[in-house]
């Protein structure tokens, strides 16, 4: 495995490459171009520009965290074309440039969605948390302001302003979408793109969805062993696969977070593996890495990796906030910092366990 850690630039980023350099064992980052819309093609310079600002800080650009998917062809409507192809030029390109790995997700409307980004726990720190309480509370229009005041004057990923003012409007374009058309869509845009990843061996990794059901009543497919299966078999491609994230699939007490592992063996192109507290199986905070400080236990998710023989990057996810530092929630320094230490701790115990026959 290749320990990286995300990155979202140096316009938006609190973190800079320097500090990301010193983390012992973090050689790459995941980053993308953060300014770009869905459905925009990808230049060539922007492209350069960001590959040659990280490997003048001794870092190399280990993947793509998201080439985000426009929602005419999650809805499967008939512009989808135009955006198809405009993606396929953008793999093209990053394919060209050294690129292997693209994350992107297929949720519709909200990517990843938390009812709090401050929550305190027991040591001070504060992390994002979900209820479903909170969310049935409220209409889907009204989520934004109920958290956008605590991102600390950052724009979250999948959270942007422009996109959380048409929440209305996005909901009416998805209303004929139930989760069978939205596997099709999802199909018809893999089988497109499967020969611009074969030619430029691009691993395309999909982003399970965050939590692992429906929320406000929007089909959701990425959600668990059976669906996961059934899309890999869909497109039978070994560029077809998927990120592993601990913390999406774990939202789901049901999901067996080793075995789902090992039944994706040859297909986890990334993982982003962090840790969840439970207080009842609708209400979760997300605690520290370390398995006693959550419900996860971290050396059974890292040890399925490492007999799978996964050797793409891994990042860890989402950080508590802690030592008064001021940053996009989860995405902070320290904490993810002590995270990525922690599973590289985990990795090396259990590589020498293995090789060495303890
Ligand atoms: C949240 C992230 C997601 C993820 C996208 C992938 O912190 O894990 O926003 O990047 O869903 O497209």
């Amino acid at each position: 495995m290749e320990m990286t850690l995300r990155w979202y630039g140096s316009k938006h980023d609190s973190v800079t490459l320097k500090q990301i350099r010193q983390i012992p064992g973090v050689k790459g980052v995941i980053t993308t171009l953060y300014d770009t819309m869905p459905g925009e093609v990808w230049e060539e310079a922007d492209i350069k520009a960001m590959i040659d600002e990280v490997e003048a800080a001794g870092l190399k650009v280990a993947g793509i965290e998201s080439v985000n998917i426009h929602d005419a062809i999650k809805i499967g409507s008939p512009d989808r074309e135009q955006y198809i192809d405009n993606y396929i030029t953008t793999l093209e390109r990053l394919g060209k440039a050294g690129i292997h790995m693209v994350c992107y997700n297929f949720m519709p409307v909200f990517d990843w969605t938390r009812t709090e980004l401050a929550r305190v726990r027991p040591d001070g720190s504060t992390v994002l948390a979900y209820t479903q309480e909170a969310v049935d509370k409220i209409k889907p229009e009204e989520m934004f302001n109920s958290i956008g005041s605590d991102m600390n004057g950052f724009v979250m990923p999948g959270w942007e302003p422009e996109r959380m003012a048409r929440v209305k409007e996005l909901f009416e374009m998805y209303k004929d979408v139930d989760d069978e058309k939205l596997f099709e869509n999802l199909k018809y845009f893999l089988e497109r793109i499967m020969p611009v990843c074969d030619k430029y061996d691009i691993n395309m990794a999909i982003h399970p969805d965050d939590p692992a059901w429906s929320v406000f009543g929007l089909p959701r497919i990425i959600i668990n062993k059976e669906n996961i299966l059934r899309m890999m078999k869909m497109v039978d491609n070994p560029h077809n696969g998927v990120t592993f994230c601990s913390g999406s699939y774990g939202t789901n007490l049901e999901n067996d977070l080793p075995d789902m592992i090992r039944s994706l063996k040859g297909r986890i192109h990334f993982a982003h593996v962090r840790n969840l507290k439970f207080n009842s199986p609708t209400d979760f905070e997300e605690a520290a890495h370390l398995s006693s400080d959550g419900t996860f236990d971290m050396y059974e998710i890292m040890k399925a990796l490492y007999e799978i023989g996964f050797d793409g990057p891994i990042r860890p996810d989402h950080g508590r906030m802690i030592w008064d530092e001021v940053a996009m929630p989860g995405y902070g320094l320290y904490d993810r910092a002590l995270g990525a230490t922690y599973l590289n701790g985990l990795w090396e115990a259990i590589e020498k366990s293995q090789t060495r026959g303890l």
